[in-house]
């Protein structure tokens, strides 16, 4: 299968994320990206670089002032004197913050900008941190290229990753929303219904945010319930869409220890639903943090299921779009995405 992957994503790279106010051992690492690398060339994939892509396809889906942010957040706070080797909030304006007096405003101070655009404090800024998020979207369109040149399926290894980046916000290990540029370039280029299949364990509420209320783009998830984990604000059975996009969102919240079988089943039900409002490309918002010794997750998912899942998912015949998510179990991160593409690749008609 042709694999895109970028080497920019080496210079996104901390000791540290913070959790529940304290340093901890960062989660989404350069030896995530690196270990799928390494398994998917042991076995013959033909990699390739990204082609450079222009801000118009992220702008597409993102506010420009989150793009400006993003790209000036690092000079700007060296530019304030502030050497820390990490930009993390510490100010968040909360919906009661002002809630009754109208939207917040970006404030000047970067330790106020970085409270504006950044929901959680997982997801610091780095010097080479947007240099490797452009790389993850430049990865992201290239792979949707390929399947709009005439491939059945591509894979693209985005880092980081994309599906908590929403349209005037980022977190969740995410800057720029890798899968919904790709829905979003596709919908422009094929005409098509578009579907996006979400497959990480946590929900993906940058994705489902900027298509919620359009019929073009249909979003399908299964994840973790909310009410337990990350990101805990969206995620719900009864979130289904809104206006003319009323049933083009569909969520499956699945219990703690969800094992091979329950998550079979949902996989299926998510595949009917796309298939029925869908007629295009289906892009994979490709998680392995389902695993079930994900040291972040809480399914109890198999290395064996991963290929079912692949072949399952390639057996709607639907050109295929997938994308990295997330996946932290960094000793079996390669094995469960290579299983991935060869339940693809198994179905057939994937050229090389
Ligand atoms: N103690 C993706 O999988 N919270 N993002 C982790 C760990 C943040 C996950 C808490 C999880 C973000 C793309
Ligand atoms: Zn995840």
């Amino acid at each position: 299968m042709k694999v895109v992957h970028s080497e920019a994503h080496r210079a996104h790279t901390y000791a540290h994320e913070v959790t529940g106010g304290l340093p901890t051992r960062a989660w989404e690492t350069v030896a995530r990206a690196e270990a799928i690398r390494a398994a998917l060339e042991a076995v013959g994939h033909d990699l390739r670089a990204p082609a450079d892509h222009d801000a118009a396809a992220i702008t597409a889906v993102h506010d420009p002032a989150m793009l400006r942010y993003l790209e000036t957040a690092w000079s700007d706070w060296r530019a304030n004197g502030l050497d820390r080797a990490t930009i993390v909030p510490d100010t968040l304006p909360l919906a009661g913050y002002r809630a009754g007096m109208g939207a917040a405003t970006e404030p000047a101070s970067p330790c106020g900008r970085i409270g504006y655009w950044c929901f959680d404090t997982m997801t610091p800024i780095v010097e080479g941190t947007y240099p490797a998020a452009r790389g993850a979207v430049d990865v992201a369109l290239s792979t949707a290229s390929l399947v709009m040149d005439g491939a059945s399926a591509a894979y693209g290894l985005c880092r980081p990753p994309g599906h908590h980046a929403a349209r005037a916000m980022f977190g969740g290990y995410c800057y720029f929303n890798n899968a919904a540029i790709a829905a979003q370039w596709l919908v422009e280029r094929s005409g098509a219904r578009i579907g996006v299949l979400d497959v990480d364990i946590h929900h993906g509420n940058g994705t489902q945010q900027i298509f919620y209320d359009r019929p073009d783009v249909a979003y399908a998830s299964l994840h973790a319930d909310p009410m337990r984990m990350y990101p805990y604000f969206s995620g719900h059975a009864d979130e289904r869409g809104a206006g003319a996009g009323l049933d083009a969102t569909f969520n499956q919240p699945l219990p703690a220890g969800a094992d091979d079988t329950t998550y079979l089943r949902a996989l299926e039900r998510a595949l009917d639903w796309l298939l029925d409002r869908t007629d295009g490309p289906l892009v994979v918002s490709l998680g392995l943090d389902t695993y079930r010794d994900d040291p972040i997750g809480d399914f109890a998912l198999t290395t064996p299921l991963y290929r079912v899942c692949g072949a399952r998912t390639a057996g709607t015949r639907r050109p295929l779009v997938i994308l990295q998510e997330g996946g932290y179990d960094v000793a079996t991160l390669g094995e469960n995405v290579r299983e991935w593409l060869a339940g693809v690749e198994e179905v057939g008609s994937v050229e090389e």
